[in-house]
């Protein structure tokens, strides 16, 4: 009997979990050949353990990609080459931030906190189109969230258990 409800009480948990909280966006459109702010949502840990990092990839056709530091955490950018040159306000841009961990800090699963980064879209990027930005959260004792899901073509993030969030691209303008 034990054993049926810690499992009833773990699947309602999980439940709530997916359809209430997740990694996602704070401003999920925005236009291409400009720049955006990113504000990560953090609304829960990993099953009730406090989050300790953030690590957050850069898609491709996203440049410039500069992180807000925060207090309490460690801030690390992983550059790298692009897939090909991109214009940044006329200077063609062959590489750079590709990824951005926040890390060593503790945000309590019971806390919601953000993680904010600015970063340029460059007007290569396809319109009409949703984004993807992989995010995987870890806790401590190995646990982690891994929100990495890119959904196929004709689903939607909430056909998905864990997607990564999307950022919808408008045309230049
Ligand atoms: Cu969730």
């Amino acid at each position: 009997m034990k054993t049926l409800i810690a499992a009833t009480a773990a699947i309602l948990a999980a439940t709530l979990g997916t359809a209430f909280a997740h990694v996602t966006l704070e401003t999920q459109e925005a236009k291409v050949g400009s720049a955006y702010k990113a504000v990560f949502r953090v609304g829960h840990g990993c099953e009730g353990a406090p989050t300790t990092t953030i690590r957050v990839r850069i898609p491709e056709g996203v440049i410039s990609a500069k992180p807000m530091p925060k207090a309490g955490w460690e801030l690390k950018t992983v550059k790298g080459a692009y897939a090909k040159a991109y214009d940044y306000y006329g200077t063609p841009t062959t590489e750079g931030v590709t990824e951005v961990v926040w890390s060593g800090g503790s945000l309590p699963d019971d806390f919601y906190d953000e993680f904010v980064m600015r970063v340029y879209l460059t007007a290569d990027l396809p319109t009409t189109q949703v984004l993807y930005f992989p995010v995987v959260q870890e806790c401590p004792e190995g646990k982690a969230e891994r929100w990495i899901e890119i959904p196929a073509t004709g689903k939607v993030a909430d056909d998905y258990e864990m997607p990564a969030p999307g950022l919808k691209l408008l045309p230049e303008g």
